[in-house]
């Protein structure tokens, strides 16, 4: 179903921009002193990822940044939000700093620079490099500390370049999505590396966080979560019930400990046996002030009471056949979005709040060189105005990233699953402007006209 709407007219400072990740679109994975990252294994091991595919060459935008940044500008953005790969910039994970690697990015933030792009840095999207693992990666509180000296490096050597710098990009995925379901690199499934991992990602960022601001108080620092709206398929007790764990095993585990400085009573009757020994004095580290923190969202979760499910005896549920989806199978529910962040801001003391990713994939493909991609702009509109309307209330939303600038590594799914603004043919890497990208374009442009 199309149904474009035009939300605004927003807040004259409300910024508009796209937001990518290093390893879904760099490829270069061997140049210039970069060292594997968990990604480059697990892409590599035959069966983890849909058709084999690997970020080995992605959209080789290592090689086309300038281009890459141009067609940004040319889009009428204000913002870029990209990631740092830890590997390319401290290929072991700690240790030796890469100057080659600083050097990639010095670029990349001297472009955006150029061309009048706010540069808002991502710490880690997932690509730790793999050296790390060897210690259990995220389950090992080393790779809180080693992520600590990164941040301070990145701090140091760009602070006062970046519009802003978000340690994690969603957690959740990094944790449940990677050591409890196995999608994810390093592909585990159990629930004591889980819940490990939930922990030490905690503790990396707020001693990250305590580590930048040692270095600069000028660049703003947040976290980018993927908050689940969580709704009961039905209004029975049990379900109402199983709905509020799946909120707080999926989100409260998140939101709780970083922005009230504990865990969710529910969690720590159920599983707080298995955190690591002496995680009450790792809370004060955890609970630091941001200046603002990231809203990544897609699709609501609906759930049902489900005694067998493994964490935390809810289960999701796939969306119904005759509701709105998108080509991934994500249901499409704008109202969604703006009920879970005026939730959210009802139950939680929260900082100022970027949208940092929201998108839609259609795999539409070119067609006369026009990628017809009508589905998408409905998608972007109706979570705009979702958007606006919260805005509207008066609640602190500061800016929306598009996910994605253009079509990338889809991590497990490849690159068959197009999240883009921009089709890219992977095998002549000729960039296509969509007509969402086009109509975006237009929406920025009208926008940057009230400033
Ligand atoms: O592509 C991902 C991104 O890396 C993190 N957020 C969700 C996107 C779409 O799945």
């Amino acid at each position: 179903m199309t149904h474009i709407i035009h939300p605004g007219p927003f807040p004259a400072d409300f910024i508009f921009g796209v937001a990518t990740a290093a390893y879904q679109i760099e490829g270069a994975v061997k140049e210039d002193g970069r060292k594997p990252s968990i990604w480059d294994a697990f892409s590599h091991v035959p069966g983890r990822v849909h058709n084999g595919d690997t970020g080995d060459i992605a959209c080789d935008h290592y090689h086309r940044w300038e281009s890459d940044l141009d067609l940004i500008q040319s889009m009428h953005l204000e913002a870029y939000r990209f990631s740092i790969a830890w590997p390319r910039v401290i290929p072991e994970g700690s240790g030796a700093v890469n100057a080659a690697g600083l050097a990639f990015y010095d670029k990349l933030i001297d472009g955006c620079l150029q061309r009048g792009l706010k540069p808002f840095a991502t710490l880690y999207h997932w690509d730790l490099p793999i050296q790390l693992q060897g210690y259990g990666g995220w389950t090992n509180s080393q790779t809180a500390h080693a992520f600590a000296d990164y941040a301070q490096l990145i701090a140091r050597h760009f602070g006062d370049r970046l519009a802003s710098i978000t340690t994690l990009n969603e957690p959740w995925c990094s944790s449940i999505l990677s050591y409890l379901y196995g999608i994810h690199a390093p592909g585990e499934k159990s629930i004591d590396a889980t819940i490990a991992a939930v922990h030490q990602q905690h503790v990396g960022h707020g001693l990250a966080v305590q580590a930048m601001r040692a270095e600069t108080t000028h660049v703003p620092l947040g976290i980018a979560l993927n908050v689940h709206s969580v709704y009961p398929a039905d209004n029975t007790d049990q379900n109402i019930a199983a709905a509020s764990r799946f909120f707080d095993f999926h989100n409260g585990i998140f939101l709780d400990p970083l922005f009230k400085g504990h865990y969710p009573e529910s969690f720590i009757d159920a599983l707080g046996d298995r955190l690591p020994t002496g995680w009450q004095d790792d809370l004060s580290t955890i609970n630091q002030p941001l200046d603002f923190w990231g809203l990544n969202y897609y699709t609501p979760a609906r759930v049902k009471n489900a005694a067998d499910a493994n964490f935390p005896a809810a289960q999701q549920l796939s969306p119904t056949k005759d509701c709105e989806k998108t080509d991934i199978g994500w249901e499409v529910a704008p109202s969604a979005f703006s009920d879970l962040i005026t939730t959210l801001y009802a139950n939680y003391e929260l900082p100022e709040c970027y949208i940092t990713e929201n998108g839609a994939c259609y795999n539409d493909e070119p067609q006369d060189g026009v990628v017809a991609d009508g589905k998408r702009i409905s998608y972007l509109s109706t979570h705009l105005d979702a958007v606006f309307k919260v805005v509207n209330n008066g609640l602190p939303i500061k800016g929306y990233f598009a996910w994605s600038l253009m079509d990338n590594f889809e991590w497990a799914e490849g690159y068959r699953m197009r999240f883009g603004l921009i089709h890219i043919d992977y095998a002549t890497q000729k960039r296509t402007m969509k007509n969402s990208g086009h109509w975006y374009s237009q929406l920025a442009e009208n926008h940057s006209n009230l400033k």
